[in-house]
């Protein structure tokens, strides 16, 4: 945009549209009419869903260009947030509701019999994202437009997204997900912003004017276009632009080869090109290390770099000032070849000299580690770099003879600490370490909760970290109250209203009002009101999915997430089977009624989380079919947990599992979702756990089991399973009976393996934890018997959990790190 354009666009600012329902209704009809071509009466749901999705896009666009304007006209600096993942879900009501349409919109079309609600259950999710890591970039988003930080996302628009899970004969099976099979009315294809990306190919040495310049000549280019989608923020006045890329092949069709007669030949390259973008690999713990993925990696941070470098350039005269003006988020170590990319671009492309050009790099990027899974690390293996990324090869050994050097000067370190320093891996056949790479190429490097950044210190950044003490700081996650309380839960979000006034929907710190009225037995009332109504609409989904009824009056006691042996879904089956036959050898006991329940995805080649799925299935079938246990114990797997599901879930727990092996959930997000919602917590002192048990207090959290150091400490004695088990007799009878076939009768010997693992090594610590987590049931028992204490403890669980909004999140990133946004 130059100067006078810029004039132009903010003269030619449509006038505001009015927000009634007159208005809206016509403009519904005007969208059906002329841009979907059905009548009123013809229109089925999918027309109404989007036709209003025109009428409520048509409002967002109109601030998108203003804050698009606003941020050139003030040179703010520019947040770039890469992320190979974004799981964000449907976007109709958080629009709605963030404009603050949903009045208007609901009594426009129920003047033509249309009900808003099932017109929004039809949107597909946009599923680009694994877990925890994709939904927390969706939630940063929405903060940033909320908090009027300017903010690009950038990532990958996969064909496919997450896998649709399906449960047959109680095993996940995986099924693709076409989440644009009736094309995507929020994205705007931007052809005119499309960048080539190289793959392969030599790097030669050319003289140029006394200098020497290294040329990248790729064996391969592809097209990698722009598709945008308009983020809105609270109130929508602010709205940033998530920007997703999409691989197409420069050309689409080999004519010569065609009209050789080789037709299949002839699509081949458009095959291979289109192929980078087409489905999102489906794990989150286990690196795959597949050509395809490191091609998608660097596919997306490249075109990103070159996209950033240009808009750059047409508001700058030249890249001096880049750091100034742009920061770019490294969302893990997946963009991190970002680092050698942008040292490329400046370097050989735009001429800068090595050492300006690395300070540049360091000033953009910052970090975020959020895993300290071994297994998890990414790491790959030098000659497949070397031969997808040449010149990036060169840059990185560069970087880390840099690095080495300083190492070596200053202080005196011994081997050890320099071989953790190196960003090459010279243990494992060489492979390049893309922690290193990121680390070293940022100024700020952060952790997701406070123990998780600590233990960052001490483990993966040990070495690092000793050189560079001051870089690794702590930014705990967060999640947006918009969706995760005003959308997904409008029953409470009414009720606090009434209570505490509107204040705390724009700051939900003002949540905290909230904590007086937990002594307040009418409005305890109140609040459990909410909760049954929001439990019976899942009993209602359980029984139309499942053909399962459960009892909404019974504790509701649900673990979701992806399923990982560091989660310890088991611990949580063991303890149900425990409790069942408990239930069924002491009857006359006054037993509280519970429903577990379950949701998550498997890694499609994780066996052991595979495993845990269909036990879980089997425990279900089992006990539910058992008479002697009547409505005390039901347990239900609900398939395919995709954030729609959450948004019905989260607000209809009583007990939230967040129960990890202590030091290896980074922070975790689902739960700060359940405890916002007023769901007590059963967790170990894990990820953000810690920083909760500080906010709520410990009369309002139950936690229990081993400490992270304590969990080091048994793993670096030895431990085994074994002893604990002969010493837990419940234990030990649940391990023997699934052992035994008791809940897989057609297959006595299906979880033979699942078992011998807790008898041997119990890597995951889930015998050792086993007691401290049965008592702890015990106690919420207990607890749930006095309703008055229970539902203080929900409400104090609500009040107290404002802190955790990813506002606040952003703004410490935006302040300390960034150094952007409004304030800056
Ligand atoms: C790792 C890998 C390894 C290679 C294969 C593909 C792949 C994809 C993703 C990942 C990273 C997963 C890390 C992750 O999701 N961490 C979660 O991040 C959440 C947000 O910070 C945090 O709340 C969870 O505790 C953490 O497990």
């Amino acid at each position: 945009m130059t100067p006078d354009t810029l004039a132009r666009a903010a003269a030619d600012k449509p006038t505001p549209r009015l927000n009634d329902a007159d208005t809206i209704a016509t403009e519904i009809v005007e969208k059906l009419t002329y841009s979907i071509g059905k009548t009123t009466t013809a229109a089925r749901l999918h027309d109404w869903l989007e036709a209003t999705t025109l009428v409520v896009r048509d409002r967002i666009i109109d601030n998108w260009f203003g804050t698009t304007i606003h941020t050139y006209q003030q040179q703010q600096k520019r947040v770039c947030y890469l992320s190979m993942e974004f799981l964000i879900g449907r976007l109709l009501r958080d629009a709605i509701s963030n404009l603050g349409l949903t009045d208007p919109i609901r009594e426009a079309l129920a003047r033509y019999d249309v009900e808003l609600d099932l017109v929004e259950l039809l949107e597909p999710d946009a599923a680009l994202g694994n877990g925890g890591l994709g939904r927390l970039a969706a939630c940063f988003m929405e903060s940033m437009a909320t908090t009027g930080v300017p903010g690009f996302g950038y990532g990958i628009r996969y064909v496919h997204g997450f896998f649709r899970q399906e449960i047959v004969d109680g095993q996940q099976v995986e099924l693709p997900e076409t989440w644009l099979k009736h094309g995507n009315p929020w994205e705007f294809e931007r052809r005119e912003s499309s960048y080539e990306i190289g793959f392969g190919g030599k790097v030669t040495t050319i003289e140029e004017g006394g200098r020497q310049r290294q040329v990248w000549r790729p064996a391969e280019r592809v097209l990698a276009v722009a598709y945008d989608t308009p983020v809105v923020g609270w109130h929508g006045t602010h709205v940033n632009t998530l920007r997703l890329w999409s691989a197409q092949s420069l050309d689409p069709i080999l004519l010569d080869a065609f009209n050789a007669g080789d037709h299949i030949g002839a699509l081949l390259e458009a095959n291979k090109a289109e192929a980078i973008t087409r489905v999102l690999y489906p794990a989150d713990s286990h690196q795959a290390g597949q050509e395809l993925r490191l091609r998608q990696e660097y596919f997306f941070s490249s075109a990103s770099l070159q996209d950033i470098i240009r808009r750059h350039l047409a508001q700058y005269p030249d890249l001096s000032n880049l750091s100034d003006k742009v920061a770019v988020q490294l969302n893990d170590t997946h963009p991190a070849v970002s680092v050698a990319e942008l040292m490329r671009l400046l370097v050989d492309v735009h001429g800068i000299e090595w050492d300006t050009a690395w300070e540049t790099t360091r000033g953009v990027f910052s970090y975020t580690n959020h895993t300290l899974l071994p297994e998890a690390l990414e790491t790959w293996p030098i000659h497949l770099f070397e031969r997808l990324l040449p010149r990036q090869m060169q840059i990185i050994y560069a970087i880390n003879a840099g690095v080495l050097r300083e190492a070596t000067q200053g202080q005196t370190f011994d081997d050890e600490t320099i071989r953790g320093i190196s960003l090459i891996d010279e243990g494992n056949g060489r492979r390049v370490r893309m922690g290193q790479l990121a680390f070293v190429g940022s100024h700020a490097v952060n952790g997701v909760s406070a123990l998780h950044t600590d233990l960052m210190k001490v483990t993966v950044f040990r070495d690092l970290h000793k050189l560079y003490p001051t870089r690794i700081e702590n930014k705990t996650n967060g999640v947006t109250p918009r969706r995760w309380l005003f959308e997904s839960n409008p029953g409470l979000t009414r009720l606090a209203e009434e209570a505490i006034g509107r204040g705390f929907k724009d700051d939900i710190t003002q949540l905290s009002q909230l904590d007086p009225f937990a002594e307040d037995a009418a409005f305890r009332e109140r609040f459990a009101g909410v909760k049954r109504q929001n439990k019976q609409r899942l009993a209602t989904l359980i029984e139309e999915r499942l053909a399962i009824s459960v009892n909404p009056d019974a504790i509701f006691d649900i673990q979701v997430k992806r399923i990982h042996e560091y989660k310890r879904q088991l611990l949580n089956i063991l303890e149900t089977v425990a409790l069942y036959e408990q239930i069924r050898s002491l009857p006359h006991l006054d037993w509280t009624p519970r429903v577990k329940i379950f949701a998550g995805k498997a890694a499609p080649s994780y066996a052991q989380a595979k495993e845990i799925i269909h036990l879980a299935g089997d425990v279900a079938r089992v006990i539910n079919s058992d008479p002697g246990v009547r409505d005390l114990l039901k347990v239900v797997f609900i398939p395919n947990y995709n954030v729609s599901l959450a948004e019905i879930i989260m607000p209809a727990a009583d007990v939230s599992e967040q129960i990890s092996t202590a030091g290896l959930e980074a922070s975790g997000t689902g739960n700060m979702k359940f405890a916002l919602n007023g769901a007590l917590t059963i967790g170990t002192l894990d990820g953000a756990n810690v920083e909760m048990l500080e906010h709520l207090g410990e009369e309002n959290i139950f936690i229990f089991g081993l400490k992270a150091d304590e969990v080091a400490k048994l793993r670096a004695e030895g431990h085994s399973g074994q002893g604990v088990i002969e010493r837990q007799p419940l234990l030990r009878s649940a391990i023997d009976s699934i052992s035994a076939g008791v809940f897989s009768q057609d297959d006595p010997n299906r979880y033979a393996g699942l078992m011998g693992a807790l008898r041997d090594r119990d890597w995951w610590m889930i015998a050792a934890d086993f007691r401290a987590y049965w008592d702890t049931q015990r106690q919420l028992d207990m607890a749930w018997r006095d309703r008055a204490r229970w539902d203080a403890i929900a409400v104090r669980n609500t009040a107290r959990m404002g802190w955790f909004s990813s506002d606040r999140s952003i703004r410490e990133y935006a302040h300390d790190i960034w150094r952007a946004g409004p304030n800056a």
